[in-house]
């Protein structure tokens, strides 16, 4: 996995991205974590790892992980969460999958048969569940899950989207002009495990306002 960078976006997640980072030593994997500079206490949490850290220009999930893929040098990235839900033991079948079958960008997926979520609520999950399907109805999404957002994908076909939206609704762009671009898209199953610590940074009534009104302006605009 020597090709592969880990881009972890960070906001006060003092309570788990330490142990996040400590499960991870035992692969080798580049790392860059991006958040927020005024973000101490997740800074100082994090001190004895001795990470790649970049400070985020905006604000925003979309915008971290815009900036931090766009930071990235090697064939392959990953967003990977730094709350703990991600299990590292699924990134070598992503990477494997994306490079065997030559796709541009695996989906990781917690609703396909053999999957699971231990972090869903029955909002998140209805919410997931009516975004996945309009991503199918308009769309032409092949993808299961699409707010998950446990993605490994090729830097370049990335940089190539130019991605805009600096808040959660980078969820739904990024998928969406991955596939208007013609990149192939594949989905690989999943595992979420519960968030170790600290609260979700996802508000359901508000960012599924944002991803609604996201996907209505990228099915009448590009
Ligand atoms: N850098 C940065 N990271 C963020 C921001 N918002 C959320 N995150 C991180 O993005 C990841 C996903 O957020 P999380 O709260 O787990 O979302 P959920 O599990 O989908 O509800 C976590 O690692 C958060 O710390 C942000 O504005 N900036
Ligand atoms: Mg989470």
């Amino acid at each position: 996995m020597e090709h592969l960078t880990l881009v972890i976006p960070a906001k006060n997640e003092k309570e788990s991205l330490p142990s996040v980072l400590q499960e991870l030593e035992q692969y080798n994997l580049k790392k860059i974590i991006v958040l927020e500079k005024e973000d101490g206490e997740t800074i100082n949490s994090i001190s004895k790892f001795g990470c790649n850290v970049i400070f985020q220009k905006n604000k925003g999930y979309g915008a971290a992980l815009i900036e931090g893929i766009n930071n990235v040098e090697s064939q392959f990235f990953c967003i990977f969460n730094a709350d703990g839900s991600f299990n590292p033991v699924e990134l070598s079948s992503m990477l494997k999958k994306l490079e065997n079958e030559n796709a541009d960008f695996i989906f990781a997926s917690r609703y396909e048969k053999g999957c699971k979520s231990d972090d869903d609520t029955i909002i998140t999950k209805l919410g997931n569940f009516i975004f996945t399907k309009l991503g199918k109805i308009f769309f032409k999404l092949k993808i299961s899950d699409i707010l998950y957002t446990f993605v490994v994908g090729s830097t370049k076909a990335f940089k190539e989207l130019n991605l805009k939206n600096q808040d959660f609704s980078f969820c739904v762009e990024l998928p969406i002009k991955a596939n208007r671009m013609n990149f192939k898209l594949l989905t690989s199953k999943s595992h979420e495990r519960p968030r170790i610590g600290g609260k979700k940074k996802v508000n359901a009534f508000k960012d599924g306002i944002l991803i609604l009104i996201s996907m209505i302006n990228l099915f009448f605009k590009n």
